[in-house]
C-alpha cells in the first residue's frame, strides 16, 4: 500500500475510533535527541543491558549502574519533546477513551502533557529506597553516589524495571484492560524486542483492533499491522491530525 493511501486509511480509522490506545518507544524520543537502545547510535552500544539494567548488576555494581543514570539524566534534562509527543497530547484531548503506554521512562511524554498515560518502565526521574520502599521525585544531575534515602539512610535506586523484574501489577492490568477494549492501536517508534510490551499488539489484534505502526524500520510487529508507515515519529504523527 504506498503511503498516502495508508496514511489516510490510518487517519480515517483514528477519525472513527471509539477507543484509542497508543504504544511508544525510545524511537519516538529520538527526535528529541535521546539516542534509542538498539540502534545505530544505541545507548546499550557503549554498555550492554544486561550489565546495567538488571537487579544483579546494581546489587553487584551500584555506582556504575548510577554512573550510567547520571549520564542519561544529564543527556535527558537537555531535552524535549517534539511534534510526535504534542500530536498524542492533541488526540489525549479529541478522544474521550484514549490511553497511551510507553516503554520510555525520559518522561517526555509527560513534560508534553500527556496525562491518560502509563509509564510502564519507571521514570528516570524517579527514585525508590530499597529499604523501606518510599518513592520520590529527584531531579538533581547529578545525583550524590552512592544516594541514600532521608528517611530510613537505605540506598536509593532508580524507580525504573529492570529486565528480569516484573512491571507493576497496575500498570499490567491497566494495559490489558485497554488493549482488550481499543479500535486501534497505535506503535510507534519500538524495536518490538522487549517483553511484555511486545507482545500488547497480539492482545490487541486478538482482541479485534485495528494495528497501526510508524517506525522507519520493520519490526516483529510489522505482520501484525494493519497498517504500517515507514517513517519517522515527529514527521508522520502529526500527519495523522490533519483534516479532521
Ligand atoms: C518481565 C528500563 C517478568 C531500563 C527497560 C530472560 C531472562 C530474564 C528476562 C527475560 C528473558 N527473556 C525474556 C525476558 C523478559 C525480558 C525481555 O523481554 N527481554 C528481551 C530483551 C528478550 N523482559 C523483562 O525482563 C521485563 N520483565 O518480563 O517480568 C519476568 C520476571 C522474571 C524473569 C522473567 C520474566 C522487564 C522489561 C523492562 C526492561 N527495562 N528499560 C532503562 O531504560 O534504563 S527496557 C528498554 O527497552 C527501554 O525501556 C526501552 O523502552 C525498551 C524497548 O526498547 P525500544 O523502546 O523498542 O527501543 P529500541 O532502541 O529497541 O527500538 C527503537 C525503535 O525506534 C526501532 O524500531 C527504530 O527503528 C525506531 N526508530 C528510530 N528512530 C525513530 C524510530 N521510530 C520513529 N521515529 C524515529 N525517529
Ligand atoms: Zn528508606
Amino acid at each position: 500500500m504506498v503511503f498516502s493511501s495508508a496514511l489516510n486509511l490510518l487517519k480515517q480509522r483514528l477519525i472513527d475510533a471509539r477507543s484509542i490506545v497508543v504504544l511508544t518507544g525510545a524511537g519516538i524520543s529520538a527526535d528529541s535527541g535521546i539516542p534509542t537502545f538498539r540502534g545505530a547510535d544505541g545507548l546499550w552500544r557503549t554498555y550492554r543491558a544486561e550489565d546495567l539494567a538488571t537487579p544483579e548488576a546494581f546489587e553487584r555494581d551500584p555506582r556504575l549502574v548510577w554512573e550510567w543514570y547520571n549520564w542519561r539524566r544529564e543527556l535527558i534534562a537537555a531535552k524535549r519533546p517534539n511534534s510526535a509527543h504534542e500530536a498524542l497530547v492533541e488526540l489525549e484531548k479529541r478522544h474521550e477513551r484514549f490511553w497511551l503506554i510507553t516503554q520510555n521512562v525520559d518522561g517526555l511524554h509527560r513534560d508534553a502533557g500527556s496525562r491518560k498515560l502509563s509509564e510502564i518502565h519507571g521514570n528516570i526521574w524517579m527514585v525508590r529506597c530499597t529499604q523501606c520502599g518510599c518513592v520520590e521525585e529527584n531531579r538533581s544531575i547529578p545525583i550524590a553516589i552512592l544516594p541514600a534515602c532521608v528517611r530510613c539512610t537505605g540506598l536509593l535506586r532508580p524507580h525504573i524495571v529492570w529486565f528480569g523484574e516484573s512491571l507493576d501489577p497496575t500498570d499490567m492490568a491497566r494495559c490489558d484492560k485497554v488493549l482488550q477494549t481499543c479500535d486501534i492501536l497505535l506503535i510507534i517508534g519500538t524495536s518490538g524486542v522487549v517483553y511484555p510490551a511486545a507482545g500488547f499488539a497480539a492482545v490487541a489484534k486478538r482482541a479485534g483492533a485495528f494495528i497501526g505502526e510508524i517506525n522507519p524500520d520493520e519490526t516483529p510487529q510489522t505482520a501484525l499491522a494493519d497498517v504500517s508507515l515507514r517513517g519517522r515519529a515527529k514527521e508522520v504523527v502529526p500527519l495523522l491530525l490533519h483534516g479532521r
